[in-house]
């Protein structure tokens, strides 16, 4: 009795000891380490010529669009890169509504509903990066949703209420993420345009719609929190200033089929700001990020919903802020 009293004491040991190995390589399992501060953009002043290399693959500041509004279906419209859009786009040639050149996109809430534009790859990429320059109206009251969206969707899967939007991602039909701001609640002291986070349709979510992933590590709804446990930093919120151009970029990495190693991260003009490792969105190699999409909706129309894009480069690697046009350089 003494004995197997002892055998089993010594089997206790060490099976903690091997737990708590495991826990030890599992933690010391560091992440790769994201890039920050300047990235391929930089070799490209004024984002011109960007579209040749060899990690681009879109790239539109809206220079050679012709119109004043991006029709619904692009291939009908010369200069329009952008394979379908709905709502209302519309181009704009006023200099305080344009990043740089002479042309950029305005949204503009007139009645409920969605405002979009969407860019289709075939087949998608593993890891997607998508740099944009953004602007809210300096009265802009908040909304739905706004921003910008990687999604990959299997065939005939669309941004759509009953094809992505509403349904679980199963691992073979889509997921997403968008880089959101969450509109301020009645009685909130949070000022608009709210605190950024991203929209994130997953495998794991925790109900029909997306969860809401804030950097500090909040996950709405909270039964998520637990998928952030190991690796993940938390960051601040940020409530960005309305009335000036922001440069945003959002990573979607796919996971490995049958792990969970997807993340997502952004950055604001050039500084990692959220970073959500150990996600997982696909048991399938096929389902990829293959769409890039201007995200607009409201569900209650406000004075001055009104926000711009420009300056839109999508890549498999860091693109990073804006080089400064030369013309500027000149100037200095
Ligand atoms: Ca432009």
């Amino acid at each position: 009795m003494c004995h197997r009293a002892v055998n089993r004491a010594l089997l206790f040991a060490v099976l903690v000891l091997l737990l708590t190995l495991t826990k030890q390589l599992m933690a010391g399992t560091m992440l790769v380490e994201l890039p920050k501060g300047e990235g391929l953009a930089a070799k490209y002043s004024g984002d011109v010529g960007i579209e040749q290399d060899p990690a681009v693959v879109f790239a539109d500041g809206f220079e050679e669009i012709e119109g004043t509004r991006l029709a619904a279906v692009g291939g009908e419209q010369r200069g329009n890169k952008w394979d379908s859009s709905a709502g209302t786009v519309t181009i704009v040639e006023e200099p305080e509504m344009v990043h740089t050149g002479t042309k950029a996109v305005q949204v503009t809430h007139e009645q409920v509903g969605s405002h979009n534009a969407v860019k289709q790859f075939k087949p998608g990429f593993d890891t997607l990066h998508l740099r944009y320059y953004m602007k809210y109206h300096p009265e802009f009251p908040g909304c739905h949703h706004t921003g910008m969206l990687i999604l990959a969707g299997a065939p005939g899967i669309t941004l759509a209420r009953g094809s992505a939007t509403g349904v679980v991602p199963d691992g073979r039909n889509h997921f997403e993420a968008l880089i959101d701001t969450a509109p301020p609640r009645r009685r909130s002291t949070t000022p608009p345009p709210g605190n950024i986070n991203i929209y994130c349709y997953h495998m794991d979510q925790g109900r029909i719609w997306g969860d809401l992933l804030f950097p500090t590590g909040k996950v709405v709804p909270p039964e998520n929190k637990w998928l952030f446990e190991e690796n993940f930093v938390p960051r601040p919120n940020l409530n960005l200033e309305r009335g000036r151009w922001y440069c945003y970029e959002l990573m979607v990495k796919a996971n490995t089929p049958g792990e969970r190693d997807g993340r997502v991260a952004y950055w604001i003009d050039g500084k990692l700001a959220g970073d959500f490792p150990n996600l997982r969105f696909r048991s399938v190699e096929e389902l990829k990020p293959n769409h890039v999409i201007i995200v607009a909706h409201s569900s209650s129309v406000r004075p001055n919903q009104t926000l711009w894009y420009d300056d839109i480069v999508a890549a498999t690697s860091y693109i990073g802020p804006q080089a400064p046009a030369d013309s500027e350089q000149e100037e200095d």
